[in-house]
């Protein structure tokens, strides 16, 4: 918005025409976001501290966990509001994708707030029940799809990586579809939030690789030159991502090992179900198995865990899941897995741009 009011100037200041690029504004808006993490970042926890927002951390996790009781949570108070503020500042009002992107960060923010709220004040680690919880996901989700599905010129085509010529028309099919991308990134993030910096890192490396996707969507010269599906609009998208990345490198500033504060749910579930809406939005839906590839890993080792142990009657595949506490029950120390899963993170990124000359 901010920049449309700068913008009505440019017929007296040739100058302000800079502000009609894309990649201007996206630089802008990864950089206000991240400015935003900066000048705020100490305060913010030292509020969370004052107001006791502090981790309950379980008896059974990994012994190093228990050092880290009383870390302020619930940082995702400062990520949501700087990438809102930045969106809000840079971005296209009158984009569509700008405002569905606010809703899912506002509607997810909220289911992991509440989340939080009652873990925090029943100082245990009990919050929402899965039903409830997952009964808002599945709600804010299926608005996400119905608006999109009915949304004029926006194709419910999937597109496959490495297959430029087979585009799936799943029809009304592509409801559940969003629905289940969205709610799984959501959850599947959130599993992985177990270690200083663990998510945030490998999600900001997915959302620079979404804002490239976006840019190219979003240019219909580019686009057809990838043969990859034009997304009138989509270039705005990237101005989102701009501000997810800028967020998240500042937050990862207080983040990082030993960590100041965490995310908690109102950072994770609405990070990762952001991430889901991108990538349906973007029509790179598919290709988020590799661009997420960590989370699918994290997800998929506590799916096979838990169901093991229930076949099995208490017996385990990994020493304890999600695979991150596995790692550290080997006897890795909490950095090194952490930056080896960030190394992974980046390699699957790379693996997944390279889609776009691969087909
Ligand atoms: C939340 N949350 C962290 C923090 C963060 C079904 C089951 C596998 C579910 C899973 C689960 O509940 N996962 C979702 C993971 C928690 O972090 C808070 O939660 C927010 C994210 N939602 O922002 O507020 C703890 O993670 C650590 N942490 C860090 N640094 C960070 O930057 O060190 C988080 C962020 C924090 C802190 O210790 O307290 C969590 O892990 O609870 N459950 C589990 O992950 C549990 N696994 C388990 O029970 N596995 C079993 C199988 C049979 C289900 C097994 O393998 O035997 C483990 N969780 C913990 N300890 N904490 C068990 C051990």
């Amino acid at each position: 918005m901010l920049y449309k009011l700068i913008y009505i100037f440019h017929p007296y200041l040739s100058v302000l025409n800079v502000f009609r690029y894309i990649t201007f504004r996206t630089i802008l808006s990864t950089l206000t976001a991240l400015l935003i993490c900066f000048v705020f970042g100490n305060w913010a926890i030292s509020r969370l501290r004052a107001l006791q927002v502090a981790q309950y951390i379980r008896e059974e996790g990994p012994p190093n966990h228990k050092l880290k009781e009383g870390t302020p949570t619930m940082g995702g108070c400062l990520i949501l509001p700087a990438i809102i503020l930045s969106t809000l500042f840079w971005a296209d009002p009158r984009n569509i994708y700008v405002w569905l992107l606010l809703f899912v960060i506002a509607s997810f923010g909220a289911i992991g707030f509440l989340d939080d709220y009652l873990k925090i004040r029943r100082k245990s680690n009990k919050g929402l029940s899965g039903v409830s919880k997952f009964s808002l996901q599945v709600l804010s989700a299926l608005v996400l799809a119905l608006v999109l599905y009915f949304y004029p010129g926006f194709n419910e085509k999937l597109n496959l990586p490495f297959l430029k010529r087979i585009h799936p028309d799943l029809g009304w099919g592509y409801i559940p579809l969003v629905v289940f991308i969205v709610v799984a990134a959501s959850n599947a993030v959130n599993l992985t939030d177990g270690l200083d910096g663990l998510a945030i890192g490998p999600l900001t490396i997915a959302f620079g690789c979404y804002l490239v996707f976006a840019y190219l969507a979003g240019h219909v010269k580019i686009a057809s030159y990838l043969q990859i599906p034009y997304v009138a609009g989509a270039g705005e998208i990237a101005v989102i991502c701009g501000a997810v990345v800028g967020a998240g490198l500042g937050f990862l500033w207080f983040n990082s090992y030993p960590a100041e504060v965490f995310m908690g749910d109102v950072g994770s579930l609405s990070l990762g179900a952001v991430l889901g809406a991108v990538a349906v939005m973007t029509k790179q839906e598919i290709i988020l198995a590799l661009v997420g590839g960590l989370f699918v890993f994290e997800a998929l080792s506590v799916i096979f865990q838990v169901g093991y142990f229930k076949l099995t009657g208490g017996q385990r595949i990994f020493r304890m899941a999600p695979i991150h506490h596995h790692f550290e029950l080997k006897g890795w120390a909490e950095p090194k897995v952490i930056v080896r899963f960030w190394i992974i993170a980046i390699i699957l990124a790379l693996v997944a741009m390279s889609t776009l000359k691969l087909r």
